[in-house]
């Protein structure tokens, strides 16, 4: 299940079955598909743009429903495709676009910490997690356990993974990867956030 975005590039890169929806929507289309055939293996992916912002509700509401479905989400600090606008994920100071002194955090608010809120309001059998495309062994894990988790039947699962945008970054080679590995490591931290299981609650 492909958003609008460059995540649509997907066709042409997996050999899986895909549907393309509006802006926003892949999760909730998914998440017809997954109870109409319990059996598919059911993967929303889209940007940081599609998933925060437009499309926000639907992420918060099948996180909350535990629905078993797998949500990948591609940070790239703005919107990729329509050239580089503000996204809920830019970071402060950062220019796109839309910010063309830098983001003013006190008027915009800060970036949208995306599999914290979705680790918050999950159940204990959802994973989640942050990678980088920085690390691919690492992502490619965090990947596998979130398909495993679907495959397991326990719930839902969400990747992050921060992703690089030379294009509308306007960025060289180096200057791409430091953006990534300086800047956004600062706001945006690594790892596993839930894996499933009881959770122990303080007093327990
Ligand atoms: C309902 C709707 N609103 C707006 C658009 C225009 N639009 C297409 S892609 C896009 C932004 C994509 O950004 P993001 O979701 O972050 O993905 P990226 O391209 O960075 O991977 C927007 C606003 C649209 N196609 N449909």
């Amino acid at each position: 299940m492909l958003d609008i975005g460059c995540s649509l590039l997907g066709w042409d890169l997996f050999n899986v079955d895909t549907v393309q929806t509006h802006h926003g929507r892949t999760v909730p289309v998914i998440t017809g598909i997954k109870r109409a055939n319990a059996d598919f293996i059911g993967i929303a992916y889209m940007g940081d743009g599609g998933g925060y912002a437009i499309g926000s509700q639907h992420l918060v509401n099948a996180a909350s429903r535990n629905e078993r479905i797998t949500v990948l989400l591609v940070n790239n600090t703005q919107y990729g495709m329509t050239g580089g606008q503000m996204a809920p994920t830019t970071m402060p100071d950062q220019k796109t676009e839309t910010s063309p002194y830098g983001r003013d955090a006190e008027i915009t608010g800060s970036p949208t910490q995306g599999p914290e809120m979705v680790a918050a309001i999950s159940s204990d059998t959802a994973y989640v997690a942050r990678g980088t495309v920085a690390n691919p062994k690492q992502l490619k894990k965090y990947i596998k356990k979130a398909l495993e988790n679907q495959m397991a039947g326990n719930g839902f699962s969400f990747v992050e993974a921060l992703a690089l945008c030379p294009t509308n970054w306007r960025t060289n080679a180096v200057d791409t990867w430091k953006f990534l590995e300086e800047d956004m490591y600062k706001y945006f931290k690594v790892g596993e956030l839930k894996v499933p299981g009881p959770r122990e609650r303080e007093g327990e």
